[in-house]
């Protein structure tokens, strides 16, 4: 198979699928509701679907906890659904990829089932260990909830789990269950599929011994498996199997670095990857993590964008995302729910015309914004209890611990897709399994969205059709200006002789922008703006509320 890197045109598109459409009115979205909306993706101009995890699950983490790998879980539907869908994007020239959860199993997997009993060859498929007296192996944490280790009394030992109790980590240095990753990557390419973004890929390999963390509230351990010794002998591995296939991965890398990340996707014999999500631009409101927020600085957005955009042009591919299901929503967090449109332009500018492959998660394209529900359990998120703990060490109370939990949950993002103003947003005829937001009354939906010609929608299907029309914007060279404005994003873009000019402002005040040396605003071609007249003085002009621009030169 002569492997091609279409992937760097592509514009993908993630559904996280239990919110996305119900097609039969359970109140669960499914294949069905996927397949009615394949049009509507075609109509914003995606060329590639990303599946959160459809396969069977418990859905402790809804999805990321797989007990089944090779069967779509009767909530979605079943394979042969899913091969129709499958070949429906496929004639609507939309490539599809899926989602790889290979750190770890449901506890309801057989496999770990099976290795309760030590005796069994699936007890070597986890990190199974004796503990220390009364205490576990080891000191690590989960990133979920409290220790990393799950006493289980029918063995007498501890099982590994990195995230959810529900989620025992695989042991991928047994050989064995490399091979099942390698056969479960099979099954889906074999059966069509065009590739895989891989969930926490970077955590797969475990320090021998497993010994004890730094003590860090939430991370301890985290020094021995993120980036572990043999990361790189096993993607090298896998790659192995993907090189038979005209496909890409994507590799979820949180706490990565531009040269860490460079030693995965190095384009070259050796790459390993062909993109990584890291999460450096998603901690320009935060501290690591979401719920230690600490307001939002342009400055380190800009960055964190720069950063990467520099660290890898010419060597290896970025891959380009403001949300997706482990986020809130970016107009609350970067943007204004007031400038709402104007916001979500100027969001989408900033990041949709930078070099590297774009990535929309539902919802975003037609500015969905966060909901409030009164508990924090509405919000349904595992990650919730860990995330309370270290807010009360950092010193929150009780209450502003919760709000702060509200504000910053997962949940925000997997409230069901707001598709006309009926009821439950046209989501389902049924009752949603999770709150709809009810701002789809106030014309936050995707009927309201594409019937105005100003939206947030019509901008991302402009975005995406300048995409596809001019080279400059997948593979131009990235330069930034006006760094040190904590109120303007400003970029350039160069390619065979033409210049793209990018203007965004992160302000709802008025903000004087002056065109960098070597541009003539005047000269420039004026294209996808947030308001609809343009005035420039003096080579340059007084932003509106969270005003984007973007000049295209010839020359
Ligand atoms: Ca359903």
């Amino acid at each position: 198979m002569k492997k091609t890197q279409w992937y760097k045109d592509a514009v993908c598109y993630q559904i996280w699928p239990r919110s996305f459409c119900d097609g039969n009115g359970d109140g669960i979205g499914d294949l069905e509701g996927v397949l009615s909306k394949l049009d509507y993706l075609k109509e914003l101009g995606i060329t590639c679907i990303w599946f959160s995890p459809l396969y069977c699950s418990p859905n402790a983490d809804f999805g990321y906890d797989i007990s089944d790998y090779k069967n779509i879980s009767p909530d979605y539907g079943n394979n042969e659904l899913f091969k129709k869908v499958l070949d429906e994007a496929h004639a609507r020239g939309m490539k599809v990829i899926m989602d790889l959860v290979v750190n770890h199993t449901s506890d309801e997997h057989e496999w770990f089932k099976k290795g309760i009993d030590k005796n069994s060859k699936y007890h070597n498929y986890y990190h199974w260990r004796d503990g220390k007296g009364k205490n576990p192996p080891n000191n690590w944490s989960s990133l979920f909830e409290g220790k990393a280790w799950e006493y289980n009394a029918e063995n007498g030992q501890y099982y590994l789990h990195l995230f959810s109790k529900k989620q025992p980590d695989l042991n991928m240095e047994n050989p064995e269950v490399r091979e099942e990753v390698k056969d479960i990557m099979k099954f889906w390419l074999d059966m069509g599929v065009d590739g895989f973004r891989e969930d926490v890929i970077t955590f797969v390999s475990k320090r021998d011994g497993l010994p004890n963390g730094f003590p860090i509230p939430q991370a301890c351990g985290m020094e021995h498996y993120a980036d572990g010794p043999r990361i790189h002998e096993y993607l090298t591995e896998f790659r192995q199997v993907l090189n038979k296939y005209d496909c890409f991965v994507v590799g979820e890398a949180p706490m990565m670095t531009v040269n860490k990340a460079l030693k995965y996707i190095k384009e070259g014999p050796n790459q390993e990857l062909d993109m990584m999500f890291h999460f450096k631009h998603m901690e320009a409101d935060c501290i690591f993590m979401d719920c230690l927020c600490i307001g939002f600085s342009l400055k380190r957005l800009k960055k964190a964008f720069s950063t990467w955009q520099t660290g890898l042009y010419g060597k290896g591919w970025n891959a380009l995302y403001m949300e997706n299901h482990d986020h809130p929503r970016i107009i609350n967090r970067f943007g204004s729910v007031e400038y709402r449109t104007e916001s979500a332009k100027s969001i989408a500018n900033s990041y949709m015309l930078q070099c590297g492959t774009p990535f929309i998660y539902q919802g975003q394209e037609i500015g969905m914004v966060n909901i409030d529900l009164p508990e924090v359990e509405d919000y349904q998120d595992v990650f919730a209890v860990n995330n309370y703990k270290t807010l009360r060490l950092f010193g929150f109370s009780d209450e502003k611990a919760k709000q702060r939990l509200k504000t910053s949950s997962r949940g925000n993002a997997r409230t069901p897709v707001q598709w006309d103003d009926s009821e439950n947003a046209g989501f389902t005829t049924g009752t949603p399994w999770m709150p709809v937001n009810p701002k789809y009354k106030d014309g936050i939906n995707a009927k309201a969205e594409m019937e105005n010609p100003d939206s947030i929608f019509n901008h991302y299907k402009a975005l995406i059709k300048f995409r596809k029309e001019n080279p400059i914007a997948v593979y131009g060279a990235y330069k930034e200006y006006n760094k040190s404005s904590s109120e303007l994003y400003v970029y350039e873009r160069t390619y065979a002789g033409k210049r793209l000019l990018v203007i965004c402002s992160y302000s709802d005040k008025a903000v004087d922008f002056k065109a960098p040396a070597g541009y003539d605003l005047n000269e420039g071609k004026v294209m996808l703006c947030s308001y609809n007249d343009n005035p420039v003085v003096n080579n340059g002009f007084k932003t509106r509320p969270y005003e984007t621009r973007v000049y295209y030169f010839e020359k």
